[in-house]
């Protein structure tokens, strides 16, 4: 029988270095031979990339509710799982994903929409697809709008003000203190290679039975 895949998620703020951690891990993973998928969200399906793109930037002067935002994403993680996450997995391949369930618990949570509503959201559209592992990439939101700055455009969530990013920050911290089996934090001021063996290091540890 085929072993299922391994599914590791990465969550964050934006510009915590989620991308080149996962550049460094792609590396790690063809030396070792692990056949991975590497995907994110929203997003990841050419449909969810369609939810993407009108979530993320939707026209001038219009704007989403909370809750709008909350169901966005929750469409588009259907698809994505219906039609990459799952069938990846099925087939013994793992897949990394940037950003999942905890970002909407985070973001939408901060933005407004009840806890309750979010989990009851996120059971049915995720259902037993948890993820094996999350690392999350944790800094001062003031030091990561630094780094961002350089970059120039800014999406709906990027452009929310410090107490907001604050707000994120306590969000993800809580969510890995509430699932310590799964969660793993990791300083994300430190060098790429420090983050980078922080991360393999988790992995190892987590998911040392495959
Ligand atoms: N969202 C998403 C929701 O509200 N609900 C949801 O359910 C989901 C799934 C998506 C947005 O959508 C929201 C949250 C987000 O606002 P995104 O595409 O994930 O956004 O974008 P970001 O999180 O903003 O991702 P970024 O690509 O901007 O940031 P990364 O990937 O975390 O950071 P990275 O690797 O690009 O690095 C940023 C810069 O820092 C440098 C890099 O070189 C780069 O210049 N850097 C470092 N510098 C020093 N030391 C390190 N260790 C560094 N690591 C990276």
């Amino acid at each position: 029988m085929t072993q299922s895949g391994r599914f590791i998620t990465l969550e964050g703020g934006e510009g915590a270095g989620k991308s080149t951690l996962i550049q460094g891990l792609s590396v790690e993973f063809q030396r070792r031979n692990i056949a991975v998928d590497i995907t994110r969200e929203p997003g990841g399906t050419p449909l969810a990339e369609e939810v993407r793109s009108l979530a993320l930037n939707p026209p001038e002067e219009q704007s989403w509710s909370a809750l709008s935002h909350a169901l966005l994403m929750n469409t588009a993680r259907r698809d994505h799982l219906e039609k990459r996450i799952r069938p990846a997995l099925e087939q013994g391949t793992w897949v990394l994903c940037d950003r999942f369930a905890d970002s909407t618990r985070a973001y939408q949570s901060v933005d407004g929409v009840p806890a309750e509503t979010l989990l009851a959201l996120e059971k049915a559209v995720i259902g037993e697809t948890k993820p094996d592992l999350t690392l999350i990439l944790d800094a001062d939101p003031a030091a990561l709008a630094e780094r961002r700055q350089a970059r120039g455009t800014e999406d709906v969530f990027e452009a929310k003000n410090l107490a907001f990013h604050q707000n994120i920050r306590a969000a993800f911290l809580a969510i890995a203190e509430a699932e310590p089996e799964r969660c793993r934090v990791i300083d994300a001021l430190q060098s790429p290679a420090q983050v980078l063996a922080d991360a393999l290091s988790a992995i190892d540890q987590c998911l040392a039975t495959v």
